[in-house]
C-alpha cells in the first residue's frame, strides 16, 4: 500500500510555495519579511522570558513559517470547491465574518488547521471572502457580473482530479502531494490579463473597487501574505525607512503588557499594470498589499464581549473610525478597563488557558503520595501553571479597516448590516467551526491531559 503524506506536511509545503511565489510577485513582501525577522530576533534578545514562553507554548518553531493570506471569491461554487481543496491541506472553515457592516460587499471565513498538533506544525490560514452580488444595486451590472463569474474556471483540471483522489482514497502520495501543491498554488497567482474590457472594468469599479477586483480577473489572486511579528509597533516604526508606506494606525487592541487577540497593520496596495482583452488597452489595478500582525491571547465569549463593547465605544467617539487623529490615545484610554494582568484575565475567565506541569518532580511526588489533583492548589504551589492560548483567528472590524485602507479611504458604501451566515454556509456546503468551541476544547484537553499524567504517575510509582 502506498503511504500517504500527512495533511500537515501538504499545508507546510503549500504555505512555503505561496511565500516563494508572493516574494517573486511582490518584492516589497520580501523587504517586509526581512524586517519582521530582524525585529523578531531583536525582540527575543531583549526579552528572554518571551522566548521561553514561546518555547513552552510550542510556538517558537512555528514563528518563522507563520503566515496568513487572503483571497476573494466570486461564486458559491468557487467557495465550496476551495473548501475541498483546503481540506486536503488540513485547513477547515472557522468563523463567519460579515463585512457588509463596514461597507465591503463580502462575507468570509478563515480556513485554518483546528487541532493543537496541526497548529504546531504550521498554522497557515487563508481569510477567504465571497462577493455578495446581491449588494450590487445596479441590476443590470449585477446580472453582467454574475454571468462573467459563472463563465470562469479558476481551478486547473489536475487540482480538481487530485482533490477527488484525496477524497476517494483518503490521502495523497509524496509525488501527488508535490503536484497538488504546484497546482493549488496556481489558483492564487497574479494574472494581469483582465477578462473584461476596460468599460466593463470601470463600471464594476464604480459599483465598488472590490467588485472590479473579484470580477475582472481569471483568478482570485492572493492579495497579501502576513508574517507574525513579536513587536508590531517596532516594525510599524521602521517600515518607512525600508521604503514601505504603512497604514496610519495599528488595528485591534492597544499595546498592552498582556497581548490580546490580534493587532494588525498594512502597507498600501501596489498599482500594477493590467491588460484588457486583445492587448488593445492597458490600465492599472491596485489589489495586492502587505500586512503584519501580532498575535495575543484568545478571549472567551465574556472577554470578547468586553473587547467588542470597548472598541465600539472608541469608534463611536468620532465618525472617522480608526482614521481619527487621536484614535490611538482614545483607544488606550478606554481599554484601561480591560484587565492587563494575567491573574485577573485567568480568574475572571476573560481568556483561554492551557495547563502544563511546571515542576515535574513535585507533580510526581504528589501523585505517588496519593494526594488528590487540585488545579487551584497545585497552581498556587507552583507545581502546575497555565499559558494563555494564542488567538488563531481574525477580527471583522480590523479586517474592514484593512480592506478600507487598501480601497482608498473614501470607498465607504453603506450597506445594511446583514449577517447572512446561513446563506454563506449554503454556499460553502458546510458549516463553519465556532472558534470559541475550538479554544474551549484546547483548554479542556490540556486539563484532561494533566489528569491523565497525574493518574499515570500515581500508578507507576
Ligand atoms: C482580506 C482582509 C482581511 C485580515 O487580516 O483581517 C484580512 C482582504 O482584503 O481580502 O486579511
Ligand atoms: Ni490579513
Amino acid at each position: 500500500m502506498n503511504s500517504f503524506v500527512s495533511s500537515n506536511r501538504v499545508r507546510d509545503m503549500f504555505s512555503k510555495a505561496m511565500s516563494t511565489m508572493y516574494r517573486n510577485e511582490v518584492p516589497q513582501y520580501g523587504t517586509l519579511l526581512d524586517l519582521v525577522m530582524k525585529v523578531n530576533a531583536e525582540t527575543l534578545k531583549k526579552h528572554p522570558k518571551l522566548q521561553q514562553e514561546l518555547k513552552e507554548a510550542d510556538e517558537f518553531q512555528r514563528l518563522d513559517v507563520e503566515r496568513h493570506g487572503a483571497i476573494r471569491l466570486g461564486t458559491p461554487h468557487e467557495l465550496a470547491t476551495m473548501r475541498r481543496i483546503f481540506e486536503v491541506m488540513g485547513m477547515f472553515p472557522v468563523g463567519y465574518y460579515d463585512l457588509s457592516v463596514a461597507g465591503v460587499p463580502v462575507h468570509a471565513t478563515a480556513f485554518r488547521p483546528t487541532s493543537d498538533d496541526a497548529l504546531r506544525v504550521n498554522p497557515f490560514r487563508v481569510f477567504t471572502s465571497l462577493l455578495r452580488l446581491e449588494l450590487i444595486s445596479d441590476l443590470k451590472l449585477r446580472e453582467q457580473a454574475k454571468k462573467i463569474l459563472d463563465a470562469r474556471n479558476i481551478f486547473t483540471p489536475r487540482v480538481l482530479a487530485l482533490t477527488e483522489q484525496f477524497e476517494t482514497v483518503g490521502g495523497l502520495t509524496e509525488d501527488e502531494a508535490t503536484e497538488f501543491v504546484a497546482e493549488a498554488t496556481k489558483i492564487f497567482r497574479w494574472q494581469s490579463q483582465a477578462t473584461v474590457d476596460m468599460a466593463t472594468y470601470q463600471d464594476l469599479y464604480q459599483s465598488h473597487r472590490l467588485v472590479a477586483d473579484v470580477v475582472s480577473f481569471k483568478g482570485p489572486h492572493i492579495n497579501h501574505l502576513t508574517p507574525r511579528t513579536l513587536d508590531i509597533d517596532a516594525v510599524q516604526a521602521q517600515m518607512a525607512s525600508c521604503g514601505l508606506v504603512a497604514k496610519d494606525v495599528v488595528e485591534g487592541p492597544p499595546r498592552r503588557r498582556c497581548q490580546i487577540l490580534l493587532r494588525q497593520t498594512s502597507f498600501k496596495a501596489l498599482e500594477e499594470p493590467i491588460l484588457f482583452p486583445g492587448n488593445s488597452m492597458s490600465g492599472s489595478h491596485a489589489a495586492r498589499f502587505g500586512e503584519i500582525e501580532q498575535r495575543g491571547m484568545a478571549l472567551t465569549r465574556k472577554g470578547r464581549a468586553l473587547y467588542d463593547s470597548l472598541l465600539a465605544r472608541v469608534r463611536s467617539m468620532g465618525d472617522a473610525g480608526s482614521t481619527a487623529d487621536n484614535y490611538e490615545e482614545k483607544l488606550a484610554e478606554i481599554f484601561v478597563q480591560f484587565p492587563d494582568d494575567i491573574e485577573k484575565l485567568f480568574s475572571e475567565q476573560l481568556a483561554y488557558f492551557r495547563y502544563f506541569v511546571a515542576d515535574e518532580a513535585a507533580f510526581k511526588l504528589k501523585a505517588s503520595s496519593g494526594d488528590e489533583l487540585n488545579l487551584e492548589d497545585f497552581r498556587k504551589e507552583g507545581i502546575i501553571d497555565v499559558h494563555p492560548i494564542t488567538y488563531e483567528d481574525f477580527l471583522p472590524v480590523s479586517a474592514a479597516g484593512i480592506f478600507q485602507s487598501n480601497l482608498g479611504g473614501d470607498e465607504q458604501k453603506n450597506y445594511e448590516a446583514n449577517d447572512a451566515k446561513v446563506e454563506f454556509e449554503l454556499s460553502l456546503q458546510s458549516k463553519v467551526f465556532d472558534e470559541f468551541d475550538l479554544y474551549e476544547r484546547s483548554q479542556t484537553e490540556s486539563m484532561d491531559w494533566l489528569k491523565k499524567c497525574y493518574a499515570q504517575s500515581a500508578v507507576n510509582h
